[in-house]
């Protein structure tokens, strides 16, 4: 696959970035795989897997006759051969996904019940299909972080939508593979007890950690402000193929620290990562020199007396050609501004779970009363 993706980065990347609805970064190695043949699927239950050997299930008991399975793994074969792409090929959601309305959603933490009420709305609202893209923290703090994951993850597998890394799924990452501790407000023990934990950890590290999508750049925290779009793009890249790779383990044993506070493009190893890895998804206040603070956890603003800025208001942005869209500061709340939208309106914290449509800015909200007051732990 490596050969394959990588001619195409360098032959039609530019390309593909103007015709694909997200960016090729985004797209995972499951969503290469052949076409499912429903057709088979129904009239002969399959368990299939590519390059796996096929059982064939007949009215709900394994076939008996050679024979037949002979001729049920032929057709099948033939069916696969017929809708199968190459493994190498990145191909898009759907062809004219860029034609349907999307919607940008804010952070979950774990409320599944509203985000299913969001996405019923969305649907009516789109008048049928429509593209759902998240923003990062889909998981922890609420009370339904597995139905939460699980319905996002098939969403993305089916075409269509896409989510972003936030920290919360980042800290979910390292907590499954043992690189760090559950704190105590984790509410993630479903997720690392379900039967399909591995695909869903497998599913969740080959997210993106920012994409474009109808000329917004989306990240979960923020951008820092030394980088434009392109940059912020590059960057993120750098961190999702660290993920997507064989030392995935190691950066994660080494994402945590504040440490260093300002981007520097000299930055190199695990360093840099964790920079980038803290602007796109932790970073809330500046200094004015766009070193990150992160003392201040819940307030709306610096406190007073204090030089530090909110990272979209800090003076020279290189970002500011683009409208950047976000999630992480519940205490914030909903900011709709023509340089930066801000769509964590605090659902788990008793707020409201915020959908915007990036085609026409309307906003769709559903309330969720029944949570947590504003508390300590937040974003
Ligand atoms: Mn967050």
């Amino acid at each position: 696959m490596a050969v394959g993706v990588t001619f195409i980065r360098k032959s039609y990347h530019r390309r593909l970035q103007q015709i694909l609805p997200v960016s090729i970064n985004s797209y995972a190695p499951e969503q290469c795989a052949p076409a499912y043949d429903t057709q088979i699927r129904r009239r002969h239950r399959t368990t299939f897997w590519p390059g796996s050997i096929h059982q064939h299930v007949h009215r709900g008991k394994p076939c008996s006759s050679p024979n037949r399975h002979h001729r049920l793994q032929k057709s099948f074969s033939i069916r696969r051969a017929r809708n199968a792409e190459p493994r190498f090929y990145v191909k898009p959601a759907s062809t004219g996904i860029e034609l349907l309305r999307t919607y940008v959603i804010g952070d979950l933490q774990g409320c599944a019940h509203e985000t299913a009420v969001l996405l019923n709305r969305i649907e009516e609202d789109a008048g049928g299909p429509a593209r759902v893209l998240f923003v990062g923290d889909l998981i922890n703090r609420g009370p339904a972080s597995l139905d939460a994951l699980r319905r996002v993850a098939a969403l993305a597998r089916a075409g269509a939508g896409e989510a972003l890394l936030g920290n919360h799924d980042l800290h979910l990452l390292a907590v499954a593979v043992g690189a760090q501790k559950m704190a105590k407000s984790d509410t993630l023990d479903a997720i690392l007890g379900a039967p399909d934990r591995d695909e869903l950890i497998y599913w969740l590290r080959h997210r993106p950690l920012a994409m474009m999508a109808e000329g917004h750049l989306l990240v979960h925290a923020g951008v820092a402000p030394q980088w434009d779009a392109a940059q912020t793009m590059a960057l993120a890249g750098e961190v999702e193929a660290v993920l997507r790779g064989p030392g995935w383990i190691d950066f994660l044993r080494g994402m945590y620290g504040n440490e260093p506070a300002r981007w520097d493009d000299g930055l190199s190893g695990i360093a840099r990562l964790r920079c980038i890895v803290n602007a796109l998804t932790r970073m809330r206040l500046c200094a004015p020199d766009g070193t990150m603070d992160f003392k201040e956890k819940e307030s709306a603003g610096a406190p007073p007396g204090s030089s530090l800025l909110p990272w979209f208001d800090l003076p020279g942005r290189r970002s500011l050609g683009t409208t950047v869209v976000f999630g992480h500061w519940s205490a914030l709340g909903l900011l709709l501004r023509d340089d930066v939208v801000g769509l964590d309106s605090g659902c788990v914290w008793g707020g409201k779970l915020t959908a915007l449509c990036l085609n026409d800015r309307s906003l769709l909200q559903v309330d969720c009363p029944e949570y947590k007051e504003p508390g300590k732990q937040k974003g």
